[in-house]
């Protein structure tokens, strides 16, 4: 299913066919947590900027409206209207990040919902039924991300426990696959990498999982607090021992900066919270760095928020004008500043594959991270 294309030192340029559609990588996928980009951005917006693939949450989407709901109508790709490739994050993550975690067993965890307090139970079989209900196009494993300064006796146990998570979460998407009602029975399941910082238990959690074949695999469990190095560091130790042929996906990275150096070290796919969030709060990027268009400066400012740029916001709205919105609460203005960074993202990853193809992905990089130092302007 993933063709590697070329190499450009560790750099990867491949195409990872799915159902739903081929995936040009590297990709960023866009996150649509709840169904939804945040910011009012429609899914036909997505279709304009040129991005690939959505991100879903299982997590959000069991608490409202119920994925029982979703599956009566007809899956996530009927319900959002957005016919390509949809990923779901398994809810492992975001029940230790938002809910009010309650339990963690060998079974599953108990946690409150954040929506109505209600007690929820989610175990590797829970999240793959429910992302099953969602019929997206490729479903994570449920897997635990213990914290960045968890100890190395905690690491151990949990990361054997999300080995184990993932055995059963194979068996049981194998079962939903196969059965009357399913409506992917194409649904993918992709490993998850943990181990902290720690090279020995990345290392060989790294090559038992790889054991599984598995279509894909993830490191998760970074970007939880620990230092830029210490996250290259662990990219460096661990993305050989899980297969070439294989898409590696960077769970919740991250800056454009450090998508350029995990594209380095050989990764395919990359989710961020980032280019929704920070348009919501008038942040924007550029190639010279990332600018608060909420700045007095823009007052008067008639360029568009990048020069360099053709999104459909660039193309025909001013600095000052999308400043004026923001400074209303409008919400149109959020709604530039993230079709513009969404866009900013996605043409990133569209330049970063031809440089690879073109073998020039080392001097490519060199000249973004000079560009995005310069900083406010
Ligand atoms: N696990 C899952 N989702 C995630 C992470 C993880 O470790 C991260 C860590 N950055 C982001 N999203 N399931
Ligand atoms: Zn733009």
């Amino acid at each position: 299913m993933y063709k590697l294309i070329t190499k450009d030192g560790k750099a990867k340029r491949g195409v990872f066919s799915t159902p739903h559609g081929d995936i040009q990588t590297p990709v960023f996928m866009n996150v649509g947590t709840a169904a939804a980009i945040k910011g009012a951005v429609a899914t036909s917006d997505l279709e304009d900027i040129d991005t690939q693939v959505m991100l879903c949450n299982t997590y959000h989407l069991h608490v409202r409206p119920g994925d029982e709901i979703v599956k009566q109508l007809g899956g996530l790709h009927e319900f959002t209207n957005w016919k390509r490739p949809i990923l779901t994050d398994s809810g492992g993550f975001q029940v230790y990040s938002l809910a009010k975690l309650r339990n963690i067993k060998e079974e599953g965890v108990t946690f409150n919902s954040h929506v109505d307090g209600r007690k929820i139970f989610m175990g590797p079989e829970e999240s793959m039924t429910i992302q099953s209900n969602l019929a997206s196009t490729i479903a994570m494993a449920f897997d635990e991300c213990p914290p960045a300064k968890a100890e190395r006796s905690y690491i151990e146990k949990s990361v054997a426990r999300t080995y184990r998570w993932l055995i059963r979460c194979r068996d049981k998407m194998n079962e939903l696959n196969s059965m009357e009602g399913t409506i992917n029975k194409e649904q993918m399941l992709f490993g998850i990498n943990q181990g902290g910082v720690l090279d020995d238990i990345r290392i060989d959690h790294a090559k038992m999982i790889t054991e599984l074949d598995l279509p894909g695999y993830a490191i998760g469990g970074l970007a939880v607090g620990e230092s830029h190095e210490e996250m290259y560091h662990v990219l460096d130790v661990t993305v050989p021992y899980l297969p070439e042929d294989k898409p590696t996906y960077l769970m919740g990275v991250g800056t454009p900066a450090n998508i350029l150096e995990a594209v380095e070290r050989g990764v395919d796919f990359f989710d961020c919270v980032y280019p929704t969030r920070n348009g919501r709060h008038g942040q924007l990027y550029t190639n010279q760095g990332k600018i608060n268009i909420k700045n007095k400066k823009y007052e008067l400012d008639t360029r568009p928020i990048a020069e360099d740029c053709d999104c459909p916001v660039c193309k025909k709205y001013t600095r000052a004008y999308i400043r004026h919105l923001l400074k209303a609460d409008e919400m149109l203005g959020m709604r530039f500043c993230v079709l513009h960074n969404l866009h900013f993202y996605n043409k990133l990853m569209k330049e970063i594959r031809i440089a690879i193809e073109e073998h020039r992905f080392k001097a490519f990089k060199s000249a973004k991270l000079r560009g995005f130092e310069e900083g406010d302007r």
